[in-house]
């Protein structure tokens, strides 16, 4: 009898998993092999639509020799990319800062006319945010560190809220962290920081969080792709979550999708530089279908890939969910 019991709650519990996204059939879509120089892997790379309609990616690389690459990639349909050879990225020339640290996790936003770039600077004394800019995408404009260390993740939001840039944001507390959200009048000073989404004891974001995509506004809330990361016997796992902001005050969550969204099923994203890794870095509209959210994302630290969900079913279900 007691067999019986279990076996039917664990029938009950598949049959009620969803599925919110599909993977693209030919992911990953990037990997080493679309770098025109040797690299190691490419991953965690931020995207934007431009004006012109196509994707524009700013791919993040690994050379064999590990020094952290910054290219431009493009494309026509989202799918297929053409990596540009020159490296963009502008180091910043001061200690502790030092290239064979690492710079990574580009995310874009566009912002005024601009295409603003936030990214990770990386060193032995805790990584901080730099931002750059750019209107062509070639030359990148630096405009130097907008946080302090030991800070990790960070994106912008699309537009000012209530007069002033804002942007979530996961500082490092220790070896876990969660998401925050700050202001700025200029987008160099930020401030007025508030936490806004707490590591969650549901296994699947236990260890850590952070921001992922940066937000789509939508007409009930901000929607949010964000990561989650679990500690196993084996290490990290990170997988995609999705949450609602309330559209006034984006520190206030409406809704959060109970389950994640996205974990590593597919081998490209269990097997790699750093095995079972998802890790978002864009949620795009573009193409005919203004309720397909396109979202890309890092597998398992070495190559791309990409997958679509229903902007409208995800923020039903964040809705539905409420906001835990
Ligand atoms: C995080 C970041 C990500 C990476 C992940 C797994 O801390 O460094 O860029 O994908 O670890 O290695």
């Amino acid at each position: 009898m007691h067999w019986q019991a279990t076996e039917v709650a664990v029938a009950n519990t598949s049959s009620t998993m969803e599925t919110f996204v599909t993977r693209y059939g030919a992911n990953p879509i990037l990997t080493v092999d679309d770098i025109p120089d040797r690299a190691n892997c490419v991953f965690n790379s931020g995207a934007v639509v431009a004006d012109d309609g196509s994707v524009m990616m700013l791919v993040n690389t690994w050379t064999s020799d590990w020094t952290p690459k910054f290219m431009w990639a493009r494309s026509l349909d989202g799918v297929r990319f053409e990596v540009s050879p020159q490296n963009v990225v502008v180091p910043p020339d001061e200690y502790p800062y030092v290239p064979h640290e690492g710079i990574f996790d580009t995310r874009i936003t566009k912002l005024e006319g601009w295409y603003y770039i936030t990214y990770n600077v990386a060193s032995r004394l805790g990584g901080r945010i730099r931002l750059c800019r750019t209107r062509d995408f070639s030359r990148l404009e630096d405009l130097g560190f907008i946080t302090q260390p030991d800070h990790r993740n960070c994106v912008l939001f699309p537009e000012k809220i209530n007069g002033a840039y804002a942007r979530l944001e996961r500082p490092n507390v220790g070896d876990s962290g969660d998401i925050y959200i700050s202001y700025s009048p200029d987008l160099i000073h930020w401030g007025r920081t508030k936490l806004v989404l707490e590591r969650n004891t549901r296994y699947w974001e236990s260890a850590k969080i952070g921001p992922g995509a940066p937000p789509v506004k939508t007409a009930q809330g901000w929607l949010c792709i964000y990561h989650g990361c679990r500690e196993s016997m084996n290490g990290f796992q990170y997988s995609a979550g999705c949450m609602l902001l309330d559209l006034a005050d984006p520190s206030r969550v409406i809704g959060k999708m109970r389950d994640c969204l996205m974990w590593p099923q597919e081998l490209y994203e269990q097997v790699g530089q750093v095995n079972n890794v998802v890790f978002p870095t864009a949620a795009l509209q573009f193409g005919d279908d203004p309720d397909t959210l396109n979202i890309y994302y890092g597998c398992a630290d070495t190559c791309i890939g990409l997958a679509t969900a229903s902007i409208r079913t995800l923020v039903e279900k964040c809705l539905a969910d409420g906001p835990l």
